[in-house]
């Protein structure tokens, strides 16, 4: 392994100036393979999680490791190690403060392969993802390197097995953030009481949680399996007739003999389990299913049965017939349109009431949670919302096949925040976090959007060509969605609104600017919300707009940061939000955030971020109810949806 790998820790940064660049449209590498791993009759997982051994590297040293390799024998051999729980973010597991490491850590673990995966199969080995650079090895060869956090990566292992054996597994992680990494930050070296030592910062508003952050899995695939599944749907004019189109890619040595002639056996089944429609592939392995009388993906409270999923059943044959590789993934069968007004899902306009999120929790971090998961779909449900953004960074892969399931319909946004010093360099990256996040998530219904970027300086003058660039390989790669970015200049310096489908914007209104002035929020909203539509004549969304929050703090007069100064923030949005619903163009509201979430240290956050409307422990804030009653109020005037039995609390005989 090169040393050159490590010039991000380091290296210093580049400058660059805020002239206008000449960015140029260079091929970014193309995902392959990377199918969620689910077992079947012709494959197995197994999972990797659990307790691995952890070492920090000296941060004045962070190549030593790779020098000494580390990575040849166990880590405790080398260092003494510490248990660290995988998935889990490291930084707030020990007392000490691992929290504020910058630079590289190591994981190990040892783990048993069975003697009868030696035979006739493949092995994969699949990290959900690694935040932020990744560098695995198996007994001591090197596997793969990834750069990217919130994504996943996997390389085949079958040659570096030991069967019937134990064996070693080895992960370097990497945190530091550059300015060409995405999302960027920076890294100098600041003196302190010790002499000099190495600071992380970053303009983005969340802790750059780091490690082993989603599952990690072994999995098998026969000889010649199923590589890449790719599916979309369509739905007649009247909603009754759905079809599904699939593609289908096979890797392996039959794939390539002149003499075996491959096909695909698509079988779809209903929810109770009945097959609706089957075919058989054509010779480039894709094909269309038609189901009548179809049952559309809806999203929740549009319908009186969201979500609802069938299950795709992709069986590869040989010539002879014989079965090869069976994979089954979830689809939803819903069309999606926009025009210059409106977003609509089978034919029907969406408002959206929803979020801005973090994956974010007490000592896990960023680590993937199932409790907090389904914890977080219940509050979600609870409220009346009906979607969200996955503000700053692709979201864990279980959590997308839940709002599947659930009808929550999801804003997808790529890792790139607070966007500035475009360079050629940043625009690869770029390019590459959106390709794999749409490899990842394109056969998702509940993903209705991407969103190219989270507050990207879009004033500046490259900010134009860069976006363009963005938007156009956005669209080249997935044309049935629309893109977004939330954008937070002034609509008359942004220059990337004419590269995109929709208008998000963001806007704190009496907190960052006319801080505690309850009485500049409605007509500032309005204004600019119609500001942003006769610039570019798309429909438009408010993608943020929220106060900061001590739950059980409570002033009357509101006054901020108290529980009443929030609810009165909501209310006065929520005024300008009727009146822009009128407008027709004006197509949704979220609020920022879902929960409290944990930021870098600044003397403007208290213990974080603490904008939610749940508190970090996921419990309702006095502004929880209050939008609890918007969000069913606007569902049951747009989507009829009915009211839960419980939205009004009984006052008096004399108020209904
Ligand atoms: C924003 C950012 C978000 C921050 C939020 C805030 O505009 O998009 O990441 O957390 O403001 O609370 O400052």
């Amino acid at each position: 392994m090169s040393l050159s790998f490590f010039s991000l820790v380091t290296g210093l940064y580049v400058l660059h100036f805020s002239i206008a660049l000449i960015l140029v449209n260079k091929e970014v590498p193309q995902t392959r393979g990377m199918l969620y791993p689910r077992e079947s009759e012709t494959r197995e997982v197994r999972s990797l999680d659990g307790i691995w051994n952890f070492v920090r590297s000296d941060q004045a040293n962070p190549t030593q490791g790779v020098r000494d390799e580390w990575y040849a024998k166990e880590l405790s051999k080398s260092r003494p190690t510490i248990p660290m729980p995988v998935p889990a973010s490291y930084n707030d597991i020990t007392t000490d403060n691992l929290r504020d490491h910058v630079g590289t850590v190591w994981y190990d673990r040892k783990f048993f392969v069975p003697r009868s995966w030696s035979k006739d199969q493949r092995i994969w080995l699949r990290f959900g993802s690694v935040h932020y650079e990744a560098y695995v090895w198996i007994n001591g060869q090197k596997v793969v390197k990834h750069e990217m956090g919130h994504l996943p990566f996997e390389a085949e292992v079958t040659d570096l097995l030991s069967y019937g054996a134990e064996n070693r597994i080895t992960v370097m992680c990497d945190n530091a953030l550059i300015q060409t990494t995405v999302p960027q930050g920076r890294i100098t070296e600041v003196p302190n009481d010790g002499g000099m030592t190495i600071v992380q910062s970053y303009t983005f508003d969340f802790f750059n949680y780091a490690g082993i952050h989603r599952s990690v899995h072994l999995y098998t695939t026969p000889r010649t399996f199923i590589e890449e599944v790719e599916v979309t749907t369509n739905l007649s004019k009247d909603a009754t007739v759905g079809e599904v189109f699939y593609s289908v890619s096979v890797n392996g040595s039959a794939a390539n003999e002149a003499d075996n002639v491959l096909q695909i056996q698509a079988n779809l089944y209903d929810k109770e389990g009945i097959l609706v429609a089957n075919a058989t592939s054509d010779q480039k392995l894709g094909g269309k299913l038609q189901v009548n009388p179809v049952k559309p993906w809806w999203p929740y409270l549009m319908h009186s049965e969201p979500g609802y999923l069938y299950q795709l059943e992709i069986k590869l044959l040989a010539t002879n017939d014989e079965l090869l590789d069976v994979y089954r993934l979830k689809v939803g069968i819903r069309t999606l349109s926009w025009n210059s007004q409106q977003f609509l899902i089978n034919g029907k306009p969406v408002y959206f009431r929803g979020f801005g999120r973090h994956e974010d929790s007490d000592i896990r971090g960023k680590g993937l949670d199932n409790a907090l998961m389904v914890r977080d779909f219940n509050l979600l449900k609870w409220i009346g919302a009906n979607a969200y953004r996955t503000s700053h960074y692709p979201y864990s892969e279980e959590s997308m096949q839940f709002a599947d399931e659930h009808g929550i319909m999801i804003i997808d946004e790529c890792p790139s925040v607070d966007t500035e010093n475009f360079s050629q360099e940043l625009l690869g990256k770029h390019k590459s976090s959106l390709e794999q996040l749409i490899h990842r998530d394109r056969n998702h219904p509940s993903v209705v959007m991407w969103s190219i970027a989270n507050e990207p300086r879009t004033g500046s003058v490259s900010a134009d060509s860069y976006f363009e660039l963005v938007a156009n390989f956005t669209r080249s790669l997935d044309k049935t969605r629309p893109i977004t970015a939330a954008i937070a200049v002034s609509n008359t310096q942004d220059k990337a609104g004419r590269s995109l489908d929709i208008i998000s914007f963001n806007r704190y209104n009496a907190w960052y600017s006319n801080a505690g002035r309850l009485d500049m929020i409605t007509q500032n909203v309005i204004d600019e919300a119609i500001a942003w539509n006769k610039r570019y004549n798309k429909p438009i969304i408010m993608s943020e707009y929220g106060a900061d929050t001590l739950e059980g703090l409570h002033m009357q007069p509101a006054y901020v940061w108290s529980e009443e100064f929030q609810t009165e923030v909501f209310s006065r949005h929520f005024k300008a939000f009727d009146e822009l619903r009128k407008k027709g163009w004006f197509i949704g509201e979220f609020v920022w955030n879902f929960a409290d979430f944990k930021t870098a240290q600044s003397y403007t956050r208290v213990g974080g971020n603490k904008k939610g409307v749940f508190t970090r422990a996921r419990q309702p804030k006095a502004a929880a109810h209050l939008l609890r009653k918007r969000y069913f109020a606007l569902g049951r005037d747009l989507d009829q949806c009915s009211f839960p039995e419980d939205l009004f609390t009984y006052i008096a005989d004399l108020i209904s």
